[in-house]
C-alpha cells in the first residue's frame, strides 16, 4: 500500500474528488456509464461503513443477548444454589429438631422402662404380700375352725364339769361316776409309786384300777389330750393301781384283783429293771398303753374316787 492512500485503497484526494463531484451537480455533465460507475462506486463508499456498523452492532446485540442469558442463567443458577442452600439449612436444622425430638423420645421411652420396671417390682410386692394375706387369711380361717372345734368339745365338757364341781373335790374330773387327779403339768412333780398311793390316800381315794375298757379308754384319751408331744415316753408315764409286788408276774390291782384286761404295750411286762408298778401312757392305740417299771421311778400319776352321790 502506498502513502496516502487509506485500507479501503481511496486516497484522501479521490474522496474528496468524489463528494465534490457529487455535490456539483449538473456543471459538468459526465457522460452515462461513467456516471453509473460514479455512483456504484459511491454507493459502495457510503454502504461499507454502515455494514460494519450493523455488523458491530449485530455482534454486539448478540453478545447483549449472550450475557443476558448467562446473567438470567447465572441468577437461575444462583436462585436454586440458594433455594438448595435453603433447603439443606431447613433440612439440618429439621435434622436437628428430629435428632432432638428423637432423644427427647429416647429418654421418654427410657424414663417409662424405668417406671414400669418399678412398677412391675410394685405389683410383685403387691402380689406377693395378697398371696400372704390369702394364705395368712387361711391359716386363720383354719385355726378358729380348729377354735370353734374345741368350743364346742369343751362345751360338751361343761355339764362334765359342772357335774364334777358337784360330785368331786376342786380340780378333780369326774367321768363314768368316779372323780379322778391327775397332774397333767409337764412340770408337776413326780412321785415314786408309793408317794404317789400316799397323795391319793391324803384325798381318801388310791391310785387307779382301770378294769374296764370304757374307763380305760376313757383315761387314755384325757391323756393323750394333755400330753406334749416332744415330752420323751419313758418321762410321760402316770401311775397306776397294779402291781406285781406280791408274786412275780402275777399283776393284781389294788382292789385286791387280778388283772384279766391288760392294755400292755408289745412286749410288755419285762421286768427290765426289776419292775413292780404298772404305769400308763399316753399312746396313739390305747391297747397298748402300760409298761411295767421300777416302783422307784419318778413319775405323775392318776388317783381314783367315787363321786359324792348326786344331791337334788
Ligand atoms: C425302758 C423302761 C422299761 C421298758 C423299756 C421298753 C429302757 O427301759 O421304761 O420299763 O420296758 O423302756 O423299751
Ligand atoms: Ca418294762
Amino acid at each position: 500500500m502506498e502513502d496516502g492512500e487509506s485500507s479501503d485503497g481511496l486516497n484522501g484526494h479521490n474522496y474528496k474528488k468524489l463528494f465534490s463531484e457529487e455535490d456539483s451537480s449538473g456543471d459538468e455533465q459526465p457522460s452515462g456509464s461513467e456516471q453509473e460507475q460514479r455512483q456504484v462506486f459511491v454507493s459502495m463508499v457510503r454502504r461499507e461503513p454502515r455494514v460494519k456498523n450493523k455488523v458491530v452492532a449485530y455482534c454486539l446485540a448478540v453478545l447483549a443477548i449472550a450475557l443476558l442469558v448467562v446473567d438470567i442463567g447465572l441468577g437461575v443458577f444462583y436462585n436454586k444454589l440458594t433455594t438448595g442452600q435453603r433447603t439443606v439449612m431447613d433440612i439440618n436444622s429439621e435434622l436437628i429438631k428430629l435428632q432432638t425430638s428423637h432423644k427427647n423420645a429416647i429418654q421418654r421411652r427410657d424414663d417409662a422402662k424405668k417406671e414400669l420396671a418399678s412398677e412391675r417390682n410394685h405389683q410383685k410386692q403387691q402380689k406377693w404380700e395378697m398371696e400372704n394375706l390369702v394364705r395368712r387369711e387361711k391359716d386363720f380361717k383354719e385355726q378358729l375352725d380348729k377354735v370353734h372345734m374345741e368350743i364346742v368339745a369343751l362345751r360338751s365338757h361343761m355339764p362334765v364339769l359342772e357335774e364334777g364341781c358337784r360330785r368331786c373335790l376342786t380340780g378333780w374330773i369326774f367321768m363314768n361316776s368316779m372323780c379322778y387327779y391327775l397332774p397333767f403339768s409337764d412340770t408337776a412333780v413326780r412321785k415314786t409309786w408309793q408317794e404317789a398311793r400316799r397323795f391319793c390316800q391324803k384325798y381318801k381315794s388310791d391310785l387307779a384300777v382301770i378294769d374296764n375298757n370304757q374307763k380305760h379308754l376313757a383315761i387314755t384319751e384325757l391323756i393323750n389330750r394333755f400330753q406334749n408331744p416332744s415330752r420323751l415316753i419313758a418321762h410321760s408315764g402316770f401311775w397306776i393301781g397294779l402291781h406285781d409286788t406280791e408274786v412275780e408276774g402275777i399283776w393284781r390291782w389294788l382292789n385286791g384283783r387280778n388283772l384279766d384286761l391288760p392294755f400292755w404295750n408289745d412286749g410288755e411286762p419285762n421286768d427290765l429293771y426289776g419292775e413292780d408298778c404298772a404305769a400308763t401312757y399316753p399312746r396313739e392305740n390305747p391297747f397298748k398303753a402300760w409298761n411295767d417299771a421300777p416302783c422307784t421311778y419318778h413319775l405323775r400319776w392318776i388317783c381314783e374316787m367315787a363321786g359324792k352321790p348326786f344331791e337334788m
